[in-house]
C-alpha cells in the first residue's frame, strides 16, 4: 500500500512539477520585490528585475542569502506582509549571538504543517496512530512542526516535549504510542532506557521521525532494534520553516525535498556555482510558497548530494543524501546549534582568553560538550576556590547563551597546544558525518 499525505502532489509528474516551480518562483521575486526593501536593494545591485524572472531556469540570476543578512535584518528587516498578519514566530541562534527570527502567517504554518504531515504518512502514520511528539516545544522548530503534522493527520497526539524519561515512558506504554518524533540521540537513549527496564514488549511503538542532527546508519539500526521500530530520518531549518523541508519514504536511500514549497540547488561552497544533479556542494533552497519570511537561495551551509534517481515508493520530488558536512564552522550538539563564536564571546566577557577548545564527543549516543579555556597570567596567583566559582559563572554564562551545559575547564596559560596554522578550535569526536 502507496503511503502519501497529498498524493497529486507527491507523486506529480516532473514536466508539471517544473511548470508549478515556475510559476510560484515568478510569483514570489514580485512578492519579495515589491514587499522586501534588502531584495529590492540586493537584485538592483545584481541588475536583476522580477521580470528577468521566467521561470526555474533563470533562479540561478538572483543573488544568494546567507545567515549574516537575517542577523543584520533583525528582528523585520525580511518581513514581507504586515506584521499583522503574522501569527507565530520561531527562532534559533545566530552566528555571533543575535538570534535568527523567523515569521509565519497562519497560511504558512499550515503549509508547514501539510509538509510535517506528509512525514508522518510517509512513516506509516494514520488517523488511528498515537504520535509522542518528544522534540522541544518553544522557540525551536521541531515540536512545533510535528505537532502540527501529527494533528493534520489526525493521530493522536502526545506534545510531550523534550525531556523527563521517566513520563515519556510511562505514557508511551500507558497511551500505546505508535510513532515517536525526537532527535537521534533521545531516540536512542529512550531506546536504552526501554531495554534495561524490560519494557521492549509492552510498548507499541512502530515507527520513528527522527532529525535536527546528524545520525549515522549504525545509529538508525541500534535505534530500530532497541525500540523495535523503523527510524525515517527528517531535515529542516528554522529560516526555511523547520522540519519537514524533506523527510524520508520507505526506501530510506535519502530525503524527498518538498520541492512544490522548496526549490533546492547544490553549490560550489567556494565560487557560488551551480553544481549538476550528482554532485556534492552546499544545499541551497529557495522557498516559493512563504508569505511572510520567504527566503530566496538561501545557503543553508549544510553540505549534500540531490538525487533524482526513480524512487519505489512513487514520489517524483528530489531527493537529499544525509547531510555529509558543514561548510560552515557550526556544531549540532544535543540537536542545538552551536557556533565557537558564541562560547568565545561568553569566555572573553569573564576576562578570559582566546586560547580555547571546544571538545564535542559522545557517550552512549549522547553528546558531551567540553570547553578548556587558558586563564590570563593575573588569574594565576588566583585560589581554587576563585576558580571554580568562575567555572561556574562561566557553565551558568554558557548555558544561558547556548541552552545547554558546557563542561568549562580553566587551565593554565599556555597549556592548549598552539597550532602553526588556522588554530584548532574545535575538536569532533563524534565522526557523526558519512560520505
Ligand atoms: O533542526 C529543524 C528540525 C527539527 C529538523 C526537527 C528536523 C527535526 P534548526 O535548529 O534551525 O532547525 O537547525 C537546522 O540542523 O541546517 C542542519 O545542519 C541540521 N539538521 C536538521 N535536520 C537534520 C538531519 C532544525 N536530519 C540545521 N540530519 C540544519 C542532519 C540536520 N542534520
Amino acid at each position: 500500500m502507496k503511503r502519501y499525505y497529498q498524493p497529486e502532489i507527491e507523486t506529480m509528474p516532473l514536466e508539471q512539477l517544473r511548470e508549478l516551480q515556475s510559476q510560484r518562483l515568478v510569483a514570489q521575486v514580485k512578492h519579495v520585490y515589491e514587499n522586501v526593501e534588502f531584495y529590492r536593494k540586493r537584485m538592483d545591485e545584481a541588475g536583476v528585475k522580477p521580470e528577468d524572472i521566467h521561470g526555474i531556469e533563470d533562479l540561478h540570476k538572483l543573488p544568494f542569502i546567507e545567515k549574516d543578512d537575517l542577523r543584520d535584518q533583525y528582528p523585520y528587516g525580511l518581513l514581507a506582509v504586515p506584521l499583522s498578519d503574522c501569527v507565530r514566530i520561531q527562532s534559533t541562534s545566530g552566528t555571533t549571538g543575535r538570534r535568527v527570527v523567523a515569521f509565519y502567517t497562519q497560511h504558512d504554518i499550515d503549509l508547514w504543517d501539510e509538509c510535517c504531515a506528509r512525514a508522518i504518512v510517509a512513516a506509516g502514520g494514520t488517523k488511528d496512530d498515537v504520535c509522542q511528539v518528544c522534540y522541544g516545544y518553544g522557540l525551536f522548530t521541531g515540536g512545533p512542526g510535528l505537532n502540527g503534522g501529527s494533528h493534520k493527520v489526525g493521530c493522536l497526539t502526545l506534545p510531550m516535549s523534550s525531556g523527563n524519561t521517566d513520563r515519556q515512558l510511562m505514557f508511551m506504554e500507558d497511551l500505546e504510542a505508535t510513532i515517536l518524533c525526537c532527535t537521534p540521540s533521545y531516540a536512542s537513549y529512550l531506546g536504552e532506557n526501554v531495554v534495561e527496564r524490560g519494557l521492549k514488549d509492552k510498548i507499541k511503538l512502530k515507527a520513528g521521525i527522527f532529525g535536527a542532527e546528524a545520525w549515522t546508519e549504525e545509529m538508525r539500526r541500534d535505534i530500530e532494534n532497541k525500540l523495535g521500530i523503523k527510524a525515517y530520518d527528517i531535515y529542516g531549518l528554522t529560516e526555511i520553516s523547520g522540519p519537514g523541508v524533506s523527510f524520508e519514504c520507505e526506501e530510506q536511500t535519502g530525503m524527498h525535498v518538498n520541492e512544490d514549497h522548496f526549490i533546492a540547488e547544490i553549490i560550489n561552497p567556494k565560487t557560488g556555482e551551480v553544481l549538476p544533479e550528482g554532485e556534492k556542494g552546499e544545499l541551497v533552497f529557495t522557498s516559493i510558497t512563504k508569505e511572510a519570511f520567504p527566503l530566496m537561495r538561501y545557503r543553508t551551509r549544510d553540505i549534500c548530494v540531490l538525487s533524482r534517481k526513480k524512487c519505489s515508493c512513487g514520489r517524483t520530488h528530489v531527493k537529499m543524501s544525509k547531510p555529509m558536512g558543514r561548510s560552515d564552522d557550526m556544531l549540532i550538539v544535543k540537536g542545538v546549534n552551536v557556533f565557537p563564536s558564541q562560547i568565545e564571546m561568553v569566555l572573553l566577557k569573564n576576562g578570559l582568553t582566546s586560547n580555547y577548545q571546544i571538545i564535542v564527543d559522545r557517550e552512549k549516543y549522547s553528546d558531551t560538550l567540553e570547553v578548556r579555556v587558558e586563564m590570563t597570567p593575573e588569574f594565576f596567583t588566583d585560589t581554587l576556590t576563585d576558580l571554580a566559582q568562575k567555572e561556574k559563572d562561566v557553565v551558568a554564562q554558557l548555558k544561558s547563551v547556548l541552552g545547554i551545559y558546557a563542561d568549562v575547564k580553566i587551565v593554565e596559560p599556555k597549556s592548549i597546544v598552539r597550532s602553526e596554522g588556522k588554530a584548532v578550535r574545535v575538536i569532533d569526536r563524534r565522526n557523526l558525518y558519512q560520505g
